[in-house]
């Protein structure tokens, strides 16, 4: 059985979305926020401390757009996977890979200088310019899904999880107050799907089963 590592609202979130909509069985195990100084036994699964891991028997694997793409395949046929003979393959890896390294990474860089890092450390310029760097990145997909439902093949993929999880996370930084129309249109189709509120609900039982906070990861404080 699968074994995800988690952090409330983390981007091992995309993982937990991934396997709830592809109804795969697993276990979830819940870390304090951030493992790296609320849980040091985590560096024995994960060296680099961060979440999400997920071991599959002998696979380990610790990048969440990656393990989306795995899911997608390991558990093929599935309408969640674009195959490579579909017309549209070349999109979905890169929309699934623009979810994180294109979008979540400005993300990171406004949640360390406007509210992780301690008051003499924090940064409103870095923040700022991040904020306006994922803003305009964002804006990009509005042509798109203003004339589309999902990213790509016409139908819900792993790349909308990856994408959508940016979404959620912009929430969490208050920034959805900005997305433009068809980009906010699309979070509500994402966000009312029946798996996003299973994933959602399994991360909020699981915390408290297992006594970690349910305060997301980015609304932590230090
Ligand atoms: N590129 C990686 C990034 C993983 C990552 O940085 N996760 C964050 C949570 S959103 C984390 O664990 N941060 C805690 C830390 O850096 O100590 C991915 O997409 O999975």
């Amino acid at each position: 059985v699968i074994t995800l590592y988690h952090c409330v609202s983390a981007r091992s979130f995309r993982v937990l979305w991934m396997l709830e909509e592809l109804g795969v069985p697993y276990e979830l195990k819940m870390l304090p926020f951030p493992p790296r100084v609320q849980q040091r036994s985590f560096f024995e699964v994960n060296p680099l401390g961060t979440v999400p891991a997920m071991l599959d028997g002998d696979t380990r694997m610790t990048e969440s757009a990656a393990i989306c793409q795995y899911l997608a395949q390991r558990f093929a046929p599935t309408t969640m996977n674009v195959e490579p003979a579909e017309a549209d393959f070349g999109a979905y890896l890169n929309y699934l890979h623009f979810g994180e390294a294109t979008l979540t990474f400005p993300q990171t860089l406004v949640l360390r200088y406007a509210r992780f890092e301690p008051e003499a450390r924090r940064s409103p310029q870095v923040a700022d310019d991040y904020t306006k760097w994922f803003l305009a990145r964002l804006r990009t997909l509005e042509p798109h899904l203003s004339a589309h439902d999902y990213l790509c093949a016409d139908r819900f993929t792993a790349a909308d999880v990856s994408v959508g999880y940016a979404l959620l996370s912009a929430r969490h930084l208050g920034l959805h107050t900005r997305f433009t129309a068809a980009i906010a249109a699309y979070w509500q189709r994402l966000s009312s799907r029946d798996g996003y509120g299973r994933a959602m609900a399994a991360q909020d039982r699981q915390a408290g089963a297992q006594g970690v906070s349910p305060v997301p990861a980015p609304d932590t404080t230090p």
